[in-house]
């Protein structure tokens, strides 16, 4: 297997507007849903809020000059809609677009490609005062607000990814309510699926009527590699379930113009679908210049009953009868098993699906309890492991056919990461909450070799 990365071949990290910039009430920016979610007690880990995050708001540059010192090609970040559109409808706050266009404008001086998302969980709490997701409305404000961020930034950003994770705005927001919004209404959650699509569809053909044409669009998703725990008929069932709910209610609509039947079957009791319009399909599947895939951890399914019984709503209405199991493995700070082989299973599974549609990875990354020892560096092997191993994988993918033109890191920085607060750190780099001081870890200089040497020996023999 050859130990090379292609040349041109991008590095990247990736960072999401709620969880770095704070400055949540600078220059007129609004409260999204996150921001109501956080405030609520109880719902985020010892109260933490995205009040003050990582400060990148005002201090993007010098993580812009962090990222240049890494040697990264690529940053992806995504755009803070009630920052940039504060009422979720009408007019542009120019000062929040100026923020992302000093931004974008830093990255492209340092030779850093921007890699702009649109949408990463922070709807303005207006449009969920309206309904939010389960409402069809919603969608049509979303693409009103890619346009104005394309008519905005166009000029200068040539990657754009309309949604991040799907499933987890539609079902951890609106079915186990874990993140923001916070309901818990199955019914609802299936809407808010279809409309994220539906916003997907109609975003992609506003992105496509403003921005230039060299410009590239696509959505990342955050496929599951779902296996069964037995080659039994009722566990494969399972599997079967799962897939349809976490990955083909959102590939079928995007990538093939059709939602599967099966689908509709298993969720009969709960909804009839009928806010499913007979245009939606075709709306839906536009045409993408490449898939972004978010990869964590696969999963394992059966129909009978698990290690641990079921507690509170399900994530996958339709499917309450299956049950989740841990797969073997050693896990990261987040309880997630390290196993990288659901990411060689996804993205073999995508060349096949949709042949000649480029991949990139953009999210792979792992949790520890990063502390900084009594000189202040941060030695973090176990998140190196993590990295090296999944890169091994992709290289395999690449020999094996898999046509994928980047991968970034999650994450730059440590972040808020959602109900967990600030408790869990993802970052190459470290920040001291008190202090707002940023640390680059162990893994952030083996992640700087890897990039300068395109390959995976250099680094391990020098880190691990
Ligand atoms: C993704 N799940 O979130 C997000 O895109 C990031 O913002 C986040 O920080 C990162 O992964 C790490 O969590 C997920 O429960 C959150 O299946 C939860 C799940 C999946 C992805």
């Amino acid at each position: 297997m050859p130990s090379q990365f292609p040349h041109g071949f991008v590095w990247g990290a990736a960072t999401a507007a709620y969880q770095t910039e704070g400055a949540v009430h600078a220059d007129g920016r609004t409260p999204s849903i996150w921001d109501t979610f956080s405030h609520t007690p109880g719902r985020v880990r010892a109260g933490d809020t995205g009040d003050i995050a990582d400060d990148h708001y005002h201090r993007y540059d010098q993580d812009v000059r962090l990222m240049s010192q890494l040697g990264l090609g690529a940053y992806r970040f995504s755009v803070s809609w009630p920052r940039v559109q504060p009422t979720g409808r009408g007019p542009a706050s120019q000062a929040g677009l100026d923020f992302y266009r000093r931004l974008v404008d830093d990255l492209l001086a340092h030779g850093i490609q921007p890699v702009l998302t649109l949408y990463h969980w922070d709807l303005p709490q207006e449009l969920e005062d309206a309904g939010g997701w389960p409402e069809r409305e919603t969608a049509h404000r979303f693409a009103d607000y890619a346009q104005l961020v394309a008519g905005a930034l166009g000029d200068r950003v040539q990657e754009w990814i309309t949604l991040n994770e799907p499933w987890c705005s539609a079902f951890l927001g609106y079915a186990t309510g874990v993140h923001a919004p916070g309901r818990t209404d199955a019914a609802a959650a299936l809407r808010a699926a279809h409309h994220l699509s539906l916003a997907h569809g109609l975003g992609v053909q506003a992105l496509r009527a403003t921005l230039p044409r060299r410009a590239r669009v696509a959505v990342a998703l955050n496929p599951n590699a779902v296996r069964a725990r037995s080659a039994s008929a009722e566990d494969e069932d399972a599997r079967r379930r799962i897939d349809a709910l976490a990955n083909r209610i959102f590939t079928g609509p995007m990538l093939h113009g059709a939602y599967p039947a099966d689908l509709f079957t298993d969720t009969a009791a709960i909804t009839d679908w009928s806010f499913v319009q007979a245009d939606d399909a075709r709306t839906i599947r536009q045409p993408l210049d490449w898939l972004g895939i978010n990869y964590y951890t696969p999963s394992v399914v059966s129909a009978a009953t698990g290690d641990r019984p079921p507690s509170g709503p399900t994530a996958y209405p339709g499917a309450e009868e299956v049950t989740f199991h841990q797969p073997p493995g050693t896990r990261t700070a987040m309880g997630w098993t390290v196993d990288p082989s659901g990411l060689y299973e996804l993205l073999m599974r995508f060349c096949r699906e949709v042949p000649g549609l480029p991949l990139a990875i953009t999210e792979n990354g792992a949790a520890y309890d990063d502390k900084p020892d009594d000189r202040g560096a941060v030695h973090d092997p176990e998140r190196i492991r993590y990295l090296h191993t999944h890169l091994e994988t992709l290289l395999r993918a690449l020999a094996d056919g898999a046509d994928v033109w980047g991968y970034f890191v999650w994450s730059l920085l440590d972040n808020f990461e959602w109900a967990h607060g600030y408790s869990k750190r993802f970052g190459v780099v470290y920040v001291d909450y008190e202090t707002l001081e940023r640390v680059p870890k162990t893994s952030a200089r083996w992640y700087r070799e890897v990039i300068r040497t395109g390959q995976l020996t250099v680094g391990k023999q020098k880190f691990s």
